[in-house]
């Protein structure tokens, strides 16, 4: 009888259709997020990726994780995009042309022929190479993949622990919106005010090309994002932390020199909770990796636990039951409630109190999980800022529900885990792998399609 429900037909048909849509964006090397609006390899795309991956060939997980860090800088950044040569330049902007990695990033040890950009994403990739590793044990330690990829994954740690730590409080800090990954969340709206924008005629927008210019954002904010990347360019991409900038007594920021902003750069820097909380997971896995190598002392596993702490201390909000991002440039908590203040939840030292607040927060007003909303939306449902559409303003995003359901299920919340599991499933195989969803409705935003959406539907499934 056909019209028999019959959930574990649905799971195969589901399982097949992500497969498929992991199958189209592979290039051979690394998997597009999507072919026609971001045709290039995205640096936490390819960690969320290769989590899904590992379920169809291990060995393509591994390779996806290897092509990313064959673009690894010398000083240790993992670059936010890695570009495709044989892409024509105006499908996506910023183009080569714009970052310039292998000459402006010299200092920095860029690769001389691959082009990157010259910023970062989220440290999602040693939480990757070791899910990636344990899908099959076998095959990695016959290809070395963990010893290969483990000094590369330290030294990436260390650049955004040391270099990025522009606050002073042991965090790492994101100088442009796009290396947080959310790229026109309200977060950013109070630290961009102060940031000139680019003059509009200076650059050509190819998003629009594929995207609907309600769901992307502004011409305003994409101003503000030229001119950031541009003055950090200018700068060689040089980081300002290290050097004792930070004047403690007045607890404001002072140049060096005393002579406002070295080469422009250094107007923006902010702590993000979801950043270091996938830093921490991270170091985390590290930790396990080097276990796994032969390695004996604890320290990884330690200072992952001081992370955590620093993380509480700097970035969580008692009275609001969430975290925060911090503005390290007038040193305040940005009052604005981004899903990213809930994703410390994946981490498994954190206080049970937190535990329970963070718990709540998602399951009440706000984020309306198991009651309003489908996925937990991007921005407080609330909030003056929200827009279900547009892009990282109010949408639910896969990813952040795939992390927090893994939270959730970290922290024994079954129930709720195995509840936004199953929504997740549904509302991904309905919109047919879209970038991003209305989180009330489910309706399909943006790209379909999507890599990181089809790559966590099949880790959900298995
Ligand atoms: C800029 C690729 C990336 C994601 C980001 C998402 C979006 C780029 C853009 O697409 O950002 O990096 O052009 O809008 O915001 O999270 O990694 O999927």
């Amino acid at each position: 009888d056909v019209d028999v429900y019959d959930p574990s037909a649905l799971a195969g048909s589901l399982h097949r259709r992500a497969a498929d849509v992991l199958e189209a964006n592979w290039t051979g090397t690394s998997t597009v997020p999507s072919r026609g609006l971001y045709p290039h390899q995205w640096s936490w795309d390819s960690a969320f990726i290769a989590i899904g991956l590992r379920h169809l060939s291990p060995l393509r997980a591994q390779t996806e994780l290897e092509t990313l860090l064959d673009a690894q800088w010398g000083d240790g950044r993992i670059p936010h995009i890695v570009f495709n040569p044989s892409v024509p330049l105006d499908a996506y902007f910023p183009s080569p042309d714009f970052w310039r990695s292998s000459t402006a990033g010299r200092a920095a040890g860029a690769p001389l022929t691959t082009q990157t950009s010259g910023i970062v994403q989220p440290p999602v990739h040693a939480l990757a190479a070791w899910l990636v590793h344990r899908s099959d044990p076998g095959l990695s330690r016959a290809r070395g993949f963990l010893s290969r990829v483990y000094p590369r994954l330290a030294a990436w740690h260390r650049y955004l622990l040391h270099r990025r730590d522009l606050g002073g409080g042991g965090l790492a800090s994101v100088v442009h919106p796009w290396e947080q990954g959310m790229d026109n969340s309200p977060t950013w709206d109070a630290p961009l005010a102060r940031i000139t924008p680019a003059p509009a005629r200076s650059f050509r927008r190819a998003d629009l090309d594929h995207g609907a210019a309600e769901d992307r954002p502004t011409d305003l904010d994409y101003g503000r994002y030229v001119r950031l990347a541009t003055d950090y360019r200018d700068g060689g991409y040089r980081d300002r932390a290290g050097g004792g900038y930070r004047d403690r007594a007045g607890g404001g920021y002072r140049d060096r020199a005393g002579g406002g902003n070295r080469a422009g750069h250094g107007e923006f820097g902010v702590e993000d909770p979801a950043f270091n909380a996938l830093l921490i997971a991270s170091e985390h896995a590290l930790a396990r990796i080097a276990k796994e190598l032969g390695a004996t002392d604890t320290a990884r596993h330690a200072r992952a636990e001081r992370l955590t702490a620093a993380l509480v201390e700097r970035l969580w909000d008692p009275a609001e039951g969430m975290f925060f991002c911090r503005d390290v440039i007038g040193d305040e908590l940005v009052p604005e409630r981004s899903v990213s203040g809930l994703l410390p939840l994946l981490l498994p030292g954190l206080p049970r109190a937190i535990v329970a607040a963070l718990v709540r927060t998602a399951h009440g007003p706000r984020f309306g999980l198991g009651d309003s909303t489908r996925l937990a939306p991007s921005y407080d449902l609330t909030g003056e800022a929200f827009d279900p559409h547009r892009y990282w303003r109010g949408p639910a995003w896969f990813n952040t529900n795939w992390l927090l359901e893994r939270g959730l299920r970290l922290h024994g919340e079954t129930g709720r885990a195995d509840a936004l599991r199953a929504a997740f499933l549904t509302t991904a195989g309905e919109s047919g792998f879209a970038e991003y969803v209305d989180p009330y409705t489910g309706e399909a935003c943006g790209a379909l399609g999507f890599g990181w959406t089809a790559a966590l539907t099949l880790d959900l499934l298995h």
